[in-house]
């Protein structure tokens, strides 16, 4: 059997802590973690200290020097970026040129001016390497089991008469992401960072582009950076219309996406189930009858395996290997541009906005 290709984390913060070390720790007959970096010592350390457990050998590395050192050394073939959003875009085209394979956490970027820097960028790399690196945006909800499925059952629902996708989330000082800094310098603050997520969502249930919005967005609960609800209307390219509501902080969250067709209406609603977290996905048919299935999370998992998996094989076969296309850099630009645009029509009273294309 082919050697576990080794991958480096390049951040150490709370996500890299509670999701990358443990998943990548229940699949590490598939991959082997070689480094860790952090801009800083002890921050790399703390990480570290975690992963150890599971993989042995890992190193710490952190500032410029330990940097260079990832980008140096070729028995690593690809880099998880899990940086401040505002820094990643950067960090990510470093690697690139240097012919490193790059997953980046979502959002792709912070902007559609630094999406389009960004895959200039990209298209202007021609390293020495068999092929062109893979620059993958991890967007667990393209992955997740109850979104795969959905995909499959929403030709069911007929012709699409409305989307709706409502969320209200618990972002209050017990969420562990409440005080990161980087978030509450975005702009656009934790609708952005929060938002990909749930647009990510809908277009894969749709299976269609989101072509012009018009959003009201407001300012309500000051420990929020502004703006911390949006209400949007939103025209897809399929002539279907939708809602997309986020309220930041609510007291009683609630996640859920529905789609209504002439012959049935798909839902998907995050729960639990038997302690686990995950959706629940109903079909209500027009004969009365519905269906409901209950899929625990695994996005993150199902995420990495396939960017193990293209990396693997991009190195075997090259350029003749197609990466999977749900983790592609443009699928996350489009997320990011449905956000902006929700974004720019709340700062201008609801004018209607297009939506840029990528
Ligand atoms: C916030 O953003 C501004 C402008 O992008 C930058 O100058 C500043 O350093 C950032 N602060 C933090 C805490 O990230
Ligand atoms: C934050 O929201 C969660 C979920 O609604 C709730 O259980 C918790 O009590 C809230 N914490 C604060 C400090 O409001
Ligand atoms: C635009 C919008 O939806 N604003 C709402 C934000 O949330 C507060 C509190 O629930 C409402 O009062 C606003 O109307």
């Amino acid at each position: 059997m082919a050697k576990a290709p080794q991958i480096a984390i390049v951040g150490a913060g709370i996500f890299v802590r509670t999701q990358y070390i443990p998943r990548l720790s229940e699949i590490s007959d598939l991959v082997s973690l070689k480094a860790i970096w952090s801009r800083s010592e002890e921050s790399a350390r703390g990480a570290v200290e975690i992963a150890q457990k599971f993989f042995p050998g890992v190193e710490c590395k952190w500032g410029d020097k330990g940097f260079d050192e990832i980008v140096q050394d070729n028995s690593i073939l690809g880099v998880a970026v899990v940086l401040a959003g505002q820094a990643q875009v950067d960090f990510s085209l470093r690697l690139l040129k240097a012919g490193k394979h790059v997953l980046q956490e979502k959002p792709a970027a912070a902007s559609t001016s630094e999406l389009e820097a960004a895959l200039a960028g990209y298209n202007s790399i021609s390293v020495n390497v068999p092929s062109k690196p893979i620059w993958a945006v991890a967007e667990n909800y393209r992955f997740e089991p109850a979104f795969v499925e959905s995909k499959k059952l929403v030709a069911e629902v007929g012709d699409m008469m409305s989307v709706q996708v409502i969320i209200e989330g618990s972002m209050n000082s017990s969420n562990p992401y409440f005080s990161s800094s980087w978030r509450r310098n975005f702009s656009g603050g934790f609708i952005l960072d929060m938002g990909v997520h749930f647009v990510a969502g809908m277009r894969m249930l749709v299976g269609s582009e989101v072509v012009s919005v018009s959003a009201a967005t407001s300012h309500v609960d000051k420990t929020l950076p502004p703006p911390d609800n949006i209400s949007s209307l939103f025209q897809l390219e399929n002539g279907c219309s939708g809602v997309f509501v986020v309220v930041v902080s609510s007291s009683s969250p609630k996640i859920l996406w529905r789609v209504v067709g002439l012959k049935g209406t798909l839902q998907v609603e995050r729960g639990k189930h038997d302690g686990q977290h995950g959706y629940l996905v109903s079909f209500y048919g027009a004969d009365g009858q519905s269906k409901s299935t209950f899929y625990r999370f695994s996005g993150v998992t199902e995420e990495f395996k396939s960017f193990i998996h293209d990396i693997s094989q991009a190195s075997v076969k090259g350029g003749v290997h197609v990466a999977e296309p749900r983790m592609s850099f443009v699928e996350g630009a489009r997320d990011v541009a449905v956000l902006e645009a929700m974004l720019e029509s709340g700062a201008k009273q609801g004018a209607p906005v297009h939506v840029k294309k990528f």
